[in-house]
């Protein structure tokens, strides 16, 4: 399964299939753009991967959303992977939903994924504290939808964080155990660790992943932020209280801040201490604050663009979600055969 469909042409090239998702549950954060949104389109320019990137509406509803902010959540997901760079002309970009293999592989994968290893799922552990009042199914069996999203492309690149590595284990696990059964069904994906895969911390407390469903505005910078509320928000960053710019063991809130200052100017550690020797926390947060508000600045500017043409956007999941079902089917037929189920005529 190398094949892809350019401009209604299908060419047989044997490039790698590299799948990405992000979650529709908040506005967007900078934590996104920086750690994961930035390196996707690295991926795609590079020319090496077939890519394909979707809002993964359906993983959304694992916790309880407003449906018209839901609604919203999911254009300004395909808005912002229009804006930071990915290209549908260049990329499969779709909405989860829309290719309905994805639910019906997930049921199937159900049946070869185990309730012991799902319980281990450190995701379903933090979510189950987090959403007390509504653990739900489908916050338990999320990792089989997931690896049904992988499994689906034959992907053999999943670009993850840290935090997504125990999914993509999953999905290995349960493709290798099928193909164990039937004989080989899926490829088995694999994580595609980026060198500049910065992690982005919480703002008001910078041990704790910056987060899109934080409730503390303060904490995060969304894509949306006008310049003026991401200067206000670094102002406000959590800092120990020292005063040197310095990476140190402890210093969690600076040690953040520098990496996120390296992450957007591309300066390694040393060349931003050197810069700010002998300036303060206040000078340094400042000078935080301009250098994301000029990187958010242009994107901001054109998901508004997208947001007011939304037709547009719809255009293009179309389009992207018949190119996806095409793979998608393939697989599916093989999967069916394989377990038994007749195939429809
Ligand atoms: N703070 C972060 N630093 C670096 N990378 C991050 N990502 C998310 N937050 C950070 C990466 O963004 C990609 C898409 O993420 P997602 O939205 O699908 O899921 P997530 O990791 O659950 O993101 P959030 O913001 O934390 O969502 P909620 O609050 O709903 O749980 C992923 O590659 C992720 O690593």
């Amino acid at each position: 399964m190398s094949e892809i469909i350019v401009n209604g042409e299908e060419k047989k090239e044997k490039k790698k299939i590299s799948l990405s998702f992000i979650q529709p549950s908040g506005a967007f954060t900078l934590g996104n753009y920086l750690g994961a949104l930035k390196n996707w389109v690295t991926i795609q320019d590079s020319g090496e991967f077939n890519c394909l990137y979707a809002v993964a509406d359906l993983h959304a509803l694992t916790v309880r959303q407003d449906p018209k902010a839901l609604k919203n959540q999911i254009y300004q997901g395909l808005a912002v992977l229009l804006a930071s760079g990915i290209d549908p002309e260049k990329s499969i970009v779709f909405q989860q939903s829309h290719v309905h293999q994805h639910a019906e592989l997930a049921w199937i994968l159900n049946c070869y994924t185990m309730f012991g290893e799902l319980s281990r799922m450190t995701q379903f552990k933090d979510k189950s504290a987090k959403y007390a009042d509504n653990i739900n199914a489908g916050l338990f069996t999320y990792p089989a939808l997931m690896a049904a999203d992988i499994l689906l492309y034959q992907t053999n690149f999943v670009p993850v964080g840290q935090d997504q590595k125990q999914h993509l284990e999953i999905a290995r696990d349960i493709a290798n155990r099928f193909n164990g059964i039937y004989g080989k069904t899926f490829t088995e994906p694999e994580p595609y660790i980026t060198k500049s895969g910065a992690r982005i911390m919480s703002l008001a407390e910078p041990t704790k992943k910056m987060s899109k469903s934080d409730p503390n505005q303060n904490a995060i910078i969304t894509i949306l932020d006008t310049d003026a509320e991401i200067i206000k928000k670094f102002k406000r960053a959590v800092t120990d209280s020292g005063s040197g710019v310095r990476m140190g063991e402890g210093k969690d809130g600076i040690n953040n801040l520098i990496n996120i200052y390296s992450a957007v100017t591309g300066k390694e550690t040393a060349e931003i201490e050197r810069e700010f020797e002998g300036k303060g926390y206040g000078d340094f947060k400042m000078a935080c604050g301009e250098v994301v508000a000029e990187t958010v600045r242009p994107i901001r500017e054109k998901v508004n663009e997208y947001m007011n043409n939304k037709d547009y956007i719809d255009e293009i999941c179309k389009t992207g979600a018949e190119r996806a079902s095409i793979f998608a089917q393939r697989t599916l037929d093989k999967v069916y055969k394989k377990v038994g189920l007749v195939v429809k005529k």
